[in-house]
């Protein structure tokens, strides 16, 4: 789109199930998005990203969607939706809506109609198919391919009544939707358009890079030790997927130059993204990509690996460098699907949490780039202390855990190892509020508990307390927006053979910055080539005011910007 105006927004993302509940029911709500407007107006977020508050059964919390132009009962209603919208505008911020297109529920009356029968002219709207040749339908191993799902179990399902397997990458409630069919991508189009007739700003489309699929659907590699092939060289990247995606720009946005499409593209290369995201081809504006929330991640996916910041310089410096001049990068460390980050690749003890939180936001956000919050990141939220299994309600981490242990030989310790670590339920624990019980989210019993470090940290004493991760992140925004060379400058890398520092500059016309961020909690000293011409340059902002005298030496977990002219 044209008009650039997102390179110098920050997106917040809001999970309405565990950002606020008005009526305590125990599940965050609509209107508990509307009665905390004002915290993130006053954090100064451009965007707010909605996950998903269409009708669903909540097999995977709403990215299992039954009607695409409806809201989820316990969510609210369209009135109250307006209401939300309106109030944001008012604010002056946009609001976008998640699009879960690559599959639907299998309550959606979509499906419902084309497993009637095999002659439902919608039956070719999903991925049917005959069980493998000469094999019994249903039986072990029949499967049409060999692909596991993303939950864990094959990524078929056998359907009695008509004798076919359909094809469900996610959860068997998660149906893939069949994009060949052009009557499925023109109902897609105009659902689209309706939200944004209402005034919608646009799109986060979820795994948007898996809609388009291989044909025939090959065998996928199977690893030592699992029980189903990772089938990803099938649906990554399709053969259509940047035709598709223009011929949706084309029906969609065209015309429409205010809006903000961003693409989650698990898998995608740093040359693809830049096909995604040059404007001149009119796909999205940028992509979620992967690689530097995958880089604590070994070839086996129950042992925990530790960062080597080394690695995840080199992940970030590729991605900086390889949409330089052409494209646009989206930045986030968080989501609702990712650990938080603080406790990840931070130091979340009493003594560093907050300073680290500082740090980590400070080296993402003065990247090139588009910033995304995730509701919590801006009040240092941690990771939840689970105990068993019992304790997580996420579909992926009680799928994964059982195949793992009844299909693959792991034991509960070293899975569990695993997901408490990295496990989805650590980002959806409720927003915490205040010091009051359930952290002033609900008046009722939350649906997933709150984490029971609330009374420490909570927006209401952040928002009272200047030197809070809140008022820090307040800093960071404002200063993308004052600062030309934040949103637009360039980016050089420095130091990339540093294990303990973080550091780049960012340049635009004759304005410099340099931005340091030390990732351990070891005094560490800076050794740039240029030290010199950084002494007496303009202290612009650091998470440690008091440990910043000896310039260019970090004290732990510290973040410095500076800026020359
Ligand atoms: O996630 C896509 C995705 O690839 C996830 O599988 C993610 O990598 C993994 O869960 C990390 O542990 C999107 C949504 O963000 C996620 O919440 C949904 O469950 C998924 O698609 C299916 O819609």
């Amino acid at each position: 789109m044209t008009d650039s105006w997102w390179k110098k927004a920050v997106v917040y993302q809001i999970y309405p199930r565990s950002f606020a509940d008005s009526d305590g029911d125990g599940m965050g709500d609509l209107r508990g998005v509307i009665n905390h407007l004002d915290h993130l107006a006053e954090l100064g977020v451009d965007v707010l990203w909605l996950s998903p508050i269409y009708p669903s059964p909540q097999d995977d919390n709403g990215y299992d969607i039954s009607d695409y132009q409806g809201i989820e009962p316990m969510f609210g209603d369209l009135a109250t939706f307006d209401e939300l919208l309106a109030g944001a505008h008012d604010r002056g911020m946009k609001l976008i809506m998640d699009l879960v297109v690559n599959h639907s529920s299998d309550e959606h009356a979509w499906f419902e109609e084309s497993r009637s029968s095999i002659d439902s002219p919608k039956r070719d709207w999903y991925w049917w198919r005959p069980a493998r040749d000469g094999m019994e339908p249903g039986a072990p191993g029949a499967e049409p391919t060999n692909w596991g799902s993303v939950f864990g179990g094959p990524a078929w399902e056998f359907d009695q009544k008509t004798g076919e397997y359909y094809l469900h990458l996610f959860s068997r409630k998660q149906p893939d939707l069949n994009w060949e069919n052009d009557e499925v991508r023109q109902a897609v189009y105009a659902m689209m358009r309706w939200w944004l007739d209402r005034g919608v700003d646009g799109f986060r489309m979820d795994v948007i890079n898996m809609i388009s699929k291989v044909l025939p659907l090959p065998d996928g590699r199977l690893a030592a030790g699992s029980a189903y092939a990772d089938g990803s060289a099938g649906f990554i990247g399709g053969p259509r997927l940047h035709e598709f995606l223009q011929e949706m720009y084309r029906e969609v946005f065209a015309g429409r130059e205010e809006m903000l499409t961003v693409g989650e593209m698990p898998g995608v290369t740093v040359d693809e993204a830049k096909l995604h995201t040059d404007p001149d081809r009119h796909e999205v504006d940028m992509v979620f990509q992967f690689d530097h929330v995958w880089a604590d991640r070994g070839p086996d996916p129950w042992l925990l690996q530790r960062l080597q910041l080394t690695n995840l310089k080199a992940i970030l410096g590729r991605w900086q460098a390889g949409l330089a001049e052409v494209g646009w990068n989206s930045l986030y460390w968080n989501n609702h699907d990712q650990p938080r980050v603080v406790s990840r690749y931070g130091d979340d003890s009493a003594e560093h949490r907050a300073a680290s939180a500082k740090m980590l936001g400070t080296v993402l956000h003065l990247h090139r780039g588009t910033p995304y919050v995730y509701q919590g990141e801006e009040l240092g939220m941690t990771n939840y202390p689970f105990g068993g299994i019992e304790d997580f309600r996420d579909i992926e981490a009680l799928g994964q855990y059982k195949q793992a242990l009844e299909l693959e030989g792991r034991t509960p310790d070293e899975v569990l190892k695993v997901l408490r670590a990295r496990g989805r339920d650590n980002a959806r624990t409720p927003m915490q509020w205040d010091s009051s019980p359930q952290a002033g989210f609900s008046t009722g019993t939350p649906w997933l508990a709150v984490n029971p470090n609330y009374p420490q940290i909570n927006a209401a004493e952040q928002r009272a307390d200047p030197d809070s991760v809140f008022h820090y992140y307040r800093q960071l925004i404002a200063l993308r927006h004052a600062e030309p060379a934040v949103a637009e400058g360039d980016f050089t890398m420095l130091l990339p053979h540093d294990e303990r520092l973080y550091a780049f500059t960012r340049r635009l016309g004759d304005t410099e910055l340099l931005v340091i961020g030390n990732f351990s909690g070891e005094t560490a000293p800076a050794e740039i080539d240029d030290a010199a011409g950084w002494a007496g340059a303009e202290l612009v902002l650091t998470n440690l005011p008091g440990a910043s005298s000896q310039a260019l030496t970090l004290a732990p977990w510290q973040a410095v910007v500076y800026r020359r002219k």
